[in-house]
């Protein structure tokens, strides 16, 4: 379980567990065998993601927070809200392009963060059905997705628009599900990797619109000084802007964690204006996505030795954004 200063507390419930009790649902995301539409289920935002193979897979990450949420629709987003934090999730159906809808989804939580007033994107995810597949025009269906993305910034953030910590993955089925965390008053920085290219400037040669977000996003409480919560996107192995170790997926491994690990440091966070320093050891949250399944078995001892034993760690087999990506790896440092 997973603990955060600021109230706003993750948890991974497996299907034989209890519920969370006690504290407030702010939003609830279940990576299921199917996907299920956001909506307001009993009382709390909720959504399905397709993203479990077989029951092994099958976990729901539930968002707490410490005052009772209000939930409700907005167009197609389900969302709840507490007062400090935003929950948003909504889901795209397949179809033959997604730059409009995309543009469109993102337009509309753009449109509900400004009206509730939760000015700061703390984290997205994105799960993209056939990820590496063509969409109706003959375009990746992931370049085509960041194509949307990228004119929803320009249009709302403008072209130097800050975007959060993301992850931008492969699902199994039900378009694009995505879902947001915002903070009305906390202290928001986003993140480079020095070792990494920023990927809002990746060169043309991967899709017409860079993907738009940062390496990691730090939330502090106001008042506090140091890093609080450290979201780290989605990671893999690139450097500077290039894949490396293609076919290799211990060497992939490797070269993620090392990302991971040069994002939490100290000389990193030192050199972003904060006075804090972390380690692989301190994530306590963690999802893991595997391209192939006789992958697995050697991402998962290396994620053994890399993380601390109680740090929470799931698996799921999904494509990735790029087709030579093996592995790509996500977690959060309380
Ligand atoms: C990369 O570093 C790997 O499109 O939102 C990681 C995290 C990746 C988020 C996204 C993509 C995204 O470019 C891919």
């Amino acid at each position: 379980m997973a603990t955060y200063p600021n109230g706003l507390r993750s948890r991974l419930v497996r299907p034989h567990e209890k519920p969370p009790s006690g504290r407030h649902l702010l939003g609830r995301v279940a990576f299921l065998d199917h996907h299920r539409a956001p909506a307001v289920r009993d009382g709390v935002a909720d959504m399905g993601v397709h993203l479990a193979r077989d029951e092994s897979a099958l976990v729901t990450e539930v968002w707490e927070t410490d005052a009772p949420p209000t939930p409700g629709m907005y167009q197609d987003l389900a969302y709840a809200h507490d007062g400090e934090y935003l929950f948003c999730a909504g889901q795209i159906p397949e179809g033959g392009s997604y730059r409009e809808p995309v543009r469109e989804d993102y337009g509309a939580a753009f449109d509900l963060i400004g009206e509730l007033g939760y000015p700061h994107v703390i984290r997205i995810w994105h799960f993209i059905d056939d990820i590496n597949g063509a969409n109706a025009d003959g375009m990746e269906i992931y370049r085509d997705f960041c194509l949307g993305r990228a004119e929803a910034v320009d249009r709302r953030l403008g072209p130097s628009g800050d975007m959060p910590a993301a992850t931008g993955i492969g699902s199994l089925g039900g378009g694009i599900s995505w879902y947001l965390l915002a903070s009305r008053s906390g202290r928001v920085r986003h993140l480079e990797n020095p070792l990494q290219v920023p990927a809002p400037s990746y060169p043309h040669r991967y899709g017409p619109r860079p993907p738009k977000f940062a390496r990691a996003t730090s939330l502090s409480p106001p008042g506090l000084d140091g890093a609080g919560d450290i979201f780290v996107a989605g990671t893999a192995s690139i450097l500077g802007h290039e894949t490396v170790h293609e076919g290799d997926v211990a060497k992939q491994c490797d070269v993620t964690l090392a990302n991971m690990a040069k994002v939490l440091s100290r000389e990193n966070l030192l050199a972003h204006g904060i006075d804090d320093g972390r380690t692989l050891k301190d994530l306590r949250y963690v999802k893991v996505y595997v391209r192939r399944e006789e992958d697995l078995e050697a991402v998962r001892t290396a994620c053994a030795e890399a993380f601390s034993d109680t740090a929470e760690i799931v698996y799921f087999t999904v494509d990735i954004c790029r087709s030579d990506l093996l592995v790509e790896i996500e977690g959060i440092a309380p």
